[in-house]
């Protein structure tokens, strides 16, 4: 588990210990100024998170995160696997093959540039290895495939020490904020103290939202006003990290676009803030991509990369597009690793992602996969 490192030599009554201590640390802290708004809500501490709906046996949890990816793909099943499986069924392999192909790759969004990369390896591979058989050569796909998406692939960062910070940018309606949401509820459940920043600050309502996150699952929130800057808002999060032995901090961020410049170079502000304040280097700076629009993602990832150095993305909706072939756009093209799937809007749908097991749930081959583990 990520967090067994630092919680696997505490008991859990240490823990509690700790958190009532917090509690009154948190009571007594002199730093707050009387016109401020509340730091957070002392009593959300000891909040009980939603309860666990995933089993306790390690197989059967990973048998139900693997159900849900499996239901979560179901549209790009539909929309791409099942077209590419009535392409690659009793065929003979020639360029008719191959062309049509390639169209339902680029169809399925997985970019011109990579889809006659996929389709350049399986003629040389049909080729050397002399595939006559269309059932053969679809196998052959399905390692292409993974390969491409094990180019960059990386987990989360493991943590080193606290607080664990992650930053999270993206356009808005990406899925920063539910995202957030999600992350902050699996760490908790890992046994981790969470606390989130509210820092887009510009959105109408956005505080609230993560405000409404923080409070179901049961963790402490950052906040100021709506409207002020969000590097203070950066700033308080940090030092109110650190004073609070804070396990996670995770800092949302304000996505408007069309204010690119500011909007950059705000992004840039709050990350040199952490940073200072941090004395070191963020965790993990995530952007938050929306599989359903497509293309865009790339140019999204280009242009936040230019405000700060972006570790890895979070791809969102992919619930919601029969187009996942995004996920082998965004590993082929960037040089950065897809680190997190969003399936679904429930605490659970955000998954870790692992190439192996994407290809798996797409390809349906759930079975091999399962009984091996
Ligand atoms: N179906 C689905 N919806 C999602 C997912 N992630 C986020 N959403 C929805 O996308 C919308 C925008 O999300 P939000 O977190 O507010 O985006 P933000 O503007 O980047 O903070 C909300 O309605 C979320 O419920 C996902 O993985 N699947
Ligand atoms: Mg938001």
């Amino acid at each position: 588990m990520f967090w067994k490192k630092l919680f696997g030599g505490k008991k859990e009554s240490e823990q509690v210990k700790e958190k009532v201590e917090l509690e009154q640390e948190v009571k007594e802290d002199p730093e707050e100024e009387p016109g401020e708004e509340p730091r957070d809500e002392p009593k959300g501490r000891l909040q009980k998170a939603p309860k666990e709906e995933l089993p306790e046996d390690p197989k059967e949890k990973e048998r139900g995160f693997f159900k849900r990816l499996v239901s979560g793909l179901e549209k790009t099943k539909q929309g791409f696997v099942d077209k590419v499986e009535g392409i690659m069924t009793g065929r003979k392999v020639d360029e008719e093959l191959f062309e049509e192909l390639e169209e339902a790759l680029i169809q399925a969004d997985c970019g011109v540039e990579t889809s006659v990369y996929l389709v350049d390896q399986l003629r040389e591979r049909s080729r050397a290895e002399k595939i006559t058989e269309s059932e053969k050569l679809k196998e052959v796909l399905v390692e292409e495939i993974v390969a491409i998406l094990q180019k960059n692939a990386a987990p989360l960062q493991t943590p080193q020490e606290t607080p664990y910070v992650i930053m999270v940018v993206g356009v808005n309606g990406a899925g920063k904020t539910t995202t957030i949401g999600k992350l902050a509820y699996r760490f908790k459940q890992e046994g981790a103290r969470v606390l989130l920043a509210a820092g887009d600050t510009f959105r109408a309502g956005a505080i609230e939202q993560l405000e409404v996150w923080a409070n179901r699952v049961g963790v402490d929130l950052i906040k100021h006003k709506e409207g002020s800057d969000p590097a203070a808002v950066a700033y308080d999060a940090v030092n109110a990290a650190k004073a609070r032995k804070t396990d996670v901090l995770i800092l949302d961020t304000a996505g408007r676009l069309q204010t690119k410049v500011n909007l950059m170079a705000e992004l840039g502000k709050v990350h040199r803030v952490v940073q200072r304040e941090l004395g070191r280097d963020l965790d993990e700076i995530l952007l938050v991509v929306d599989a359903t629009t497509g293309q865009n993602a790339i140019s999204q990832a280009k242009t936040f990369g230019e405000a700060v150095p972006i570790t890895g993305i979070a791809l969102t909706k992919l619930d919601g597009t029969a187009k996942g072939g995004i996920v082998l756009a965004i590993a082929n093209e960037l040089d950065l690793a897809v680190k997190l799937v969003g399936v679904g809007e429930q605490y659970e749908d955000l998954q870790d992602f692992d190439p192996n097991t994407f290809a798996n749930a797409l390809f349906g081959r759930q079975e091999k996969t399962l009984d091996k583990a």
